[in-house]
């Protein structure tokens, strides 16, 4: 009877022991954490990431360690400063950082001197109340924080960028429906009437001197960072850098500090990571949509497609990705107009790995 007794407890015992080590790793064949996953193949971040979370460091902190090396390599010159320079030549950052086991969020918009967005964000998640700030005054909270600034966020190659384009009567660009058509500004609405139709029914669709948004918006001018790490207690979370779309109107915000457009995290379900062309996703929420997807049962792939679609079937040129991971850490990509890459690391891989994405 003793003996029978032991080795109850012992099973017991060992039985615990697996559950715990189990639950450290997740479940599936991809589903294994702490893991990391990113858009693009921005490897460096993805390592830096990884280094800090597998040492123990928080979801949270992994994050601002991936995306802080992705601004300080410019990544792709899409990321931190030095890139995407606006209709006035100047560079500015967009970038959000959610921690899905509290649900806090810190964002800045079209912040300006300042060339650490994610610790901006950062500051903002962790020293206020707010969500996000945005401008100049981001860039002041940011300073007096202790950030470093102000700092001229232009580099050599974003001004000749510029001045090139200028030289091309400052072609293509984002305005619509204005005058001069062809021509560097100032401009004025086309019709006048201040955006007013008086009353009378038209077309709703705008006929701008885009015709279409690929030239502005490729493959080569948009490749934010946006990331979810999942840590060794499984608690997630993402963050989003971008300098956004180049030749932007000065004041223009992307999807970047969109919570829940370029990324949206849950403990309880997983997280979502997203990039292209934000000024269509921001309308479709697409990584809350994600979230939301696998919370009702959706399988990450199917989630991600889903959550395209949506924009696809209202603007089939729209060109754009996301990356779901679930809080198992099963991951995959999803994409509309261009081929997608995104990268992962996870225990049972010896470097990150880059999976492709076909349209
Ligand atoms: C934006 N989504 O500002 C960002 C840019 C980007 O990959 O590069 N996304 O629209």
């Amino acid at each position: 009877m003793a003996s029978g007794g032991n080795l109850s407890i012992s099973l017991v015992f060992l039985f615990t022991l697996f559950s715990l080590v189990k639950g450290h790793e997740g479940i599936g064949s991809s589903g294994k954490y702490p893991i990391v996953v990113s858009t693009w193949p921005f490897v460096e971040a993805v390592r830096a990431a990884w280094k800090a979370v597998d040492k123990g460091f928080s979801a949270v902190d992994a994050v601002v360690e991936g995306c802080s090396a992705c601004e300080e390599l410019r990544c792709d010159g899409t990321v931190g400063p030095g890139g995407s320079p606006d209709e006035n030549g100047e560079t500015t950052l967009d970038a959000l950082l959610m921690n899905g086991a509290t649900m806090e969020v810190g964002a800045v918009a079209a912040m300006r001197y300042v060339k650490d967005g994610i610790k901006a964000a950062r500051l903002v998640m962790q020293y206020t109340e707010h969500t996000m700030l945005v401008g100049d005054r981001a860039s002041a909270f940011a300073i007096s924080m202790g950030l470093p600034g102000p700092t001229n966020l232009s580099s050599s190659e974003s001004m000749e960028k510029w001045t090139r384009w200028k030289e091309n009567n400052c072609q293509p660009n984002f305005r619509k429906n204005v005058i001069p058509l062809d021509s560097c500004g100032p401009y004025q609405p086309k019709d006048n009437s201040m955006g007013l139709n008086n009353g009378i029914c038209s077309e709703p669709k705008s006929m701008g001197i885009i015709e279409s948004r690929t030239s502005l918006v490729g493959p080569h001018n948009h490749d934010t960072i946006s990331m979810a790490v999942i840590d060794k207690m499984g608690h997630i979370a993402v963050g989003t850098s971008t300098n956004g779309a180049t030749f932007k109107i000065p004041g223009r915000v992307g999807d970047g500090p969109i919570v829940g457009s370029s990324a949206y995290a849950d403990d309880e379900v997983g997280a979502c990571g997203a990039t292209g062309d934000g000024d269509i996703m921001m309308r479709f929420l697409p990584c809350y949509q994600v979230v939301e997807s696998m919370r009702q049962g959706m399988e990450p792939k199917l989630a991600a497609k889903d959550a395209m679609s949506r924009i696809t079937r209202k603007f089939p040129d729209f060109m754009g990705a996301v990356v779901a991971i679930d809080k198992n850490g099963v991951h995959a990509g999803a994409c509309h107009g261009w081929t997608f890459q995104y990268s992962v690391r996870s225990p049972d891989m010896d470097d990150v790995e880059v999976f492709t994405v076909l349209p």
